[in-house]
């Protein structure tokens, strides 16, 4: 095992060599409405972030409550960190991600979620849609050896279901790139305004390295994930995009590396679209993870299980839906342990407001000095008839042979 994950970085950084990119001079795409929509661009979309800002920790509150965030990622603060950063980026914000000390030699499976389940520009509708497109920097990214890296990504999008009557259904689809040799491929910034073509390989998607411009993901080479079965009419809809999945593995020779993504969206003709803030979302309550026991609600849709501890190379991984869990750090997050707490807390306060002191010395509660007196008088009714009346049998004869003579 550890031989193959050895293995796996020579190819990674071969093909990293192989790959290596400027970083780009002309740009080849500049996003405006009517060639771009944003579906997580870290800034307003799906919901308003600030520099500075660490997703998917206790704290994040960014998404429509403090239990469904828009960010949610494993191994935060162990692995990696994750911080809201203007700094580098295409436009405004972009998420920066460090891997940290912590990152074990072999190697530890570290997805990050991007809902747009959540916030209040949740569920973008990309219809007319070409490609899925976004934003990266990975001229940080090195080795402790100072060496420029591939980072290797088990991407996938999952999508609304749409029923052939064009309906919205209450199910979802994921999609991932194809491999290279399925026709799999992206294209990246050639930094002469033009694009680069480049295949992808049969494992991950990866990173091109030394790298900072956009990269462009072709609808048309995306194919269903493994254990994505739902889909109703067979084709990438666009309609309400749910959540994007960057599944990432680091190891401890990446300590220190960086990567910024930013403006993850898709490109095609939007001229005349509509508005599709105005579009009447689905509710996705049924795909969302029940954050209370860990366990995927709809099974088709999600990340991990934090029971497992055992670690992964990101070359070996093929897919990034539920096989993916059982390959997990077992590594603790935030979204474990949250929700539950608010609502005990809230549950106690509720409990000690009525039956509390203050309550107790009303005038409602005679009844309790009535009850006592009953038990009293029981118990010593008990102890009587243990103690004099068992040991003296005649007593009760006489009792009641005093009774007969007395009518
Ligand atoms: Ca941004
Ligand atoms: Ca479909």
């Amino acid at each position: 095992m550890k031989t193959r994950k050895l293995v796996s970085l020579c190819i990674a950084a071969a093909l990293g060599t192989v790959l290596a990119a400027p970083v780009s001079a002309t740009s080849s795409f500049t996003p405006d409405v009517s060639n771009f929509k944003a579906v997580f661009d870290f800034d307003t979309t799906p919901a308003s972030y600030t520099e500075g800002h660490k997703p998917g920790t206790r704290s994040d509150t960014v998404g429509d409550s403090k239990s469904e965030k828009c960010i949610t990622a494993e191994g935060i603060g162990l692995t990696y960190d994750l911080t809201i950063d203007a700094g580098v980026s295409a436009k405004g914000n972009a998420l920066r991600l460090d891997v940290t000390e912590l990152a074990p030699e072999g190697g530890s499976w570290c997805p990050v979620l991007l809902n747009v389940k959540f916030g209040p520009n949740k569920l973008v509708d990309v219809s007319g849609a070409t490609d899925f497109i976004f934003w990266v920097d990975t001229t940080k990214y090195k080795d402790t050896n100072g060496q420029h890296i591939q980072k290797g990504i088990n991407l996938y999008i999952q999508e609304t279901d749409v029923a052939e009557d064009g309906s919205l259904t209450d199910k979802a689809t994921a999609w991932k790139p194809k491999a290279g040799s399925k026709g799999g491929y992206y294209l990246m910034e050639d930094g002469a305004g033009g694009w680069k073509k480049v295949e992808n390989s049969d494992s991950d998607f990866w990173l091109p390295v030394n790298y900072q411009g956009w990269i462009k993901l072709p609808i048309s080479t995306f194919e269903h994930t493994d254990w994505s079965t739902d889909d109703s009419d067979g084709i990438f809809n666009c309609r309400q995009i749910q959540i994007i999945q960057l599944g990432m593995g680091n190891y401890s020779i990446q300590s220190g590396a960086t990567l910024y993504f930013d403006e993850f969206g898709f490109t095609g003709n939007f001229a005349g679209s509509a508005d599709t803030t105005t579009t009447k979302p689905v509710d996705t309550t049924t795909t969302t993870i029940d954050v209370t026991t860990t366990k995927p609600i709809d099974g088709n849709v999600t990340t991990v299980d934090q029971e497992s501890d055992t670690t992964v190379d990101p070359a070996e991984t093929t897919d990034g839906g539920p096989n993916v869990s059982t390959e997990s750090t077992g590594l603790t997050t935030d979204a474990t342990e949250t929700p539950a707490t608010p609502s005990v807390t809230a549950a106690t306060e509720t409990v000690e407001g009525a039956n509390g002191p203050e309550g107790s010395r009303g005038t409602g509660f005679w009844w309790i000095w009535v009850l006592a007196a009953v038990v009293v008088i029981a118990l010593g009714g008990v102890c009587f008839y243990f103690l004099y009346v068992r040991r003296h049998p005649g007593f009760l004869k006489k009792l009641f042979h005093k009774h007969d003579g007395e009518e």
